[in-house]
């Protein structure tokens, strides 16, 4: 495992950290707003006195704090691959330029002892076929660590990825809010188990989640902001499209999810991509709280 220097700095340090994802920067997003991204979370999470640290494989290094020459080649998407939990052998073996997707920044906090981690939406189970589920959920399943999303993306069976997260025993708390968000959207009419409305209070529920040795994710959901969230019928309309463009050109397995965010980003001119970026950020600031709130004692 390789630390990039201002991660291995605030590691020695003792700093909260927060993880981020590569996957996003280097599949789920279009050129250039990966690179707006980037800098939005990264300056977020700065701003409230955590340090950001992507996690990536580089060329085969399990690696956290992507960085420099990297990182711009991960933003040009040069030759990197989308990288989940089961193929980081085969990319460490290869040598592989990878982007980590949330299952697989999951594995790399485990390994890296990370405890908060920030992404815009966690993979779920798909409307079609129903079978595609996205191993997100079977690693938060397994790593002790809060991870702050917008819910699940719209793209989803959101109630069946509910039931799922309620089976594999991951803790799921609404932060600010009594409903499921659906990524672009605020309201979904589902219901969370639990709500918490400070970030200490999230922090106080990983550690009674470590205290009882649950092996799972403290999964936070927020709703994306109310100045860039969707209209639940543009979203609904949008991912029947996508759906039928995926069914028309045949698009199967770790492509679908990019394939269905670009096409929902076409089919609502852009405005998904700006709530993207602007949950993007939301995520990252609360999850540096959290992650002060952690390192403050309890
Ligand atoms: N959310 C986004 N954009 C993304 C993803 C999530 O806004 O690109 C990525 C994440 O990396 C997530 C992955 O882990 O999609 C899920 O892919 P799959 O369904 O193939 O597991
Ligand atoms: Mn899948």
């Amino acid at each position: 495992m390789r630390w990039g220097a201002d991660a291995a700095r605030a590691r020695a340090a003792g700093h909260p950290l927060v993880a981020l994802e590569s996957s996003v920067l280097a599949q789920g997003l279009p050129i250039p707003a990966n690179r707006e991204a980037d800098t939005r979370m990264r300056t977020a999470i700065t701003a409230v006195g955590a340090v950001p640290a992507i996690t990536a494989v580089v060329r085969g290094t399990l690696t956290v704090g992507l960085d420099g020459d990297d990182l711009e080649r991960f933003l040009r998407r040069e030759g990197v691959a989308k990288v989940s939990a089961r193929d980081l052998p085969v990319a460490a073996l290869r040598g592989t330029d990878g982007a980590t997707t949330v299952a697989a920044t999951l594995s790399i906090c485990a390994l890296a002892g990370l405890d908060v981690f920030a992404t815009g939406g966690i993979g779920g189970v798909h409307r079609e076929p129903a079978f595609d589920e996205s191993a997100d959920l079977a690693e938060l399943a397994r790593t002790s660590a809060v991870v702050v999303c917008a819910g699940a993306k719209s793209i989803l069976d959101l109630p069946a990825t509910l039931e799922r997260i309620e089976s594999l025993g991951i803790t799921l708390v609404g932060y600010q809010t009594d409903e499921f968000p659906g990524f672009f959207t605020q309201t979904t009419g589902l219901r969370v188990p639990a709500r918490v409305d400070t970030a200490a209070e999230v922090a106080a529920v990983l550690r009674q989640s470590r205290a009882m040795r649950r092996p799972g994710a403290v999964l936070v959901v927020q709703p994306p902001p109310n100045d860039s969230a969707l209209p639940a019928e543009l979203v609904e309309h949008s991912v029947n499209e996508a759906l039928g463009q995926a069914r028309a050109e045949g698009v199967r397995g770790a492509a679908v999810t990019p394939f269905l965010l670009a096409a929902v980003e076409r089919a609502t001119a852009g405005r998904s991509l700006r709530a993207n970026l602007a949950l993007l950020e939301q995520n990252a600031t609360l999850a540096a709280q959290v992650a002060l709130a952690l390192s403050a004692a309890p």
